[in-house]
């Protein structure tokens, strides 16, 4: 007889398990009324250095978006670049490749990191060498939030620092 407490215990949790993945969707409503001012906000913004006489580098940061609607990084200037355009790494033909995309989604309540080995900011046409520790202004455009400018440092290594080597 025992035995089939468990049983009836497993049952009840298997009948019950579907149960939080139907609470999804209504936001509480305070998170709601607060997020037309949250808006893009730009998280540890670097450019890496150029090396020897390359007129192209990478842009790096993390955009969060604490807005409630999903919004898109569309476009970037900096007046140091020709052109600065908004690349992914794709596979093809076994390798890792970069390519341009039209736009990066932001997702609402949710953020875009931008790091080296996956999607980045290409500054190409740079009128000048950029060095480890100026900094350049760049400008980015977005299809719903209104355009930011931010102060990118020009690092040797842009790569984010392990979790733990923050601490
Ligand atoms: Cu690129």
């Amino acid at each position: 007889m025992r035995f089939f407490v468990p049983a009836l215990a497993l049952a009840a949790l298997a009948a019950c398990s579907p149960a939080p993945q139907e609470r999804p969707s209504a936001p509480p409503a305070d998170k709601a009324a607060a997020a037309p001012t949250a808006g893009i906000t730009l998280q540890n913004p670097r450019v890496r250095a150029t090396l020897g006489q390359n007129t192209a580098t990478a842009g790096y940061l993390v955009i969060a978006n604490g807005g409630a609607s999903d919004d898109r990084l569309v476009a970037a200037a900096c007046d140091c670049a020709e052109a600065v355009s908004i690349h992914t790494m794709r596979h093809e033909n076994g390798r890792m490749i970069m390519a341009p995309i039209e736009s990066l989604t932001v997702p609402a309540g949710s953020s875009a990191a931008l790091d080296p080995g996956g999607d980045h900011l290409m500054l190409t046409g740079l009128k000048r060498p950029l060095k480890a520790g100026e900094t350049v202004s760049l400008t980015l455009t977005f299809a719903n939030a209104a355009p930011v400018e931010a102060a990118f440092p020009v690092v040797a290594d842009p790569r984010t620092p392990a979790p733990h080597a923050s601490h």
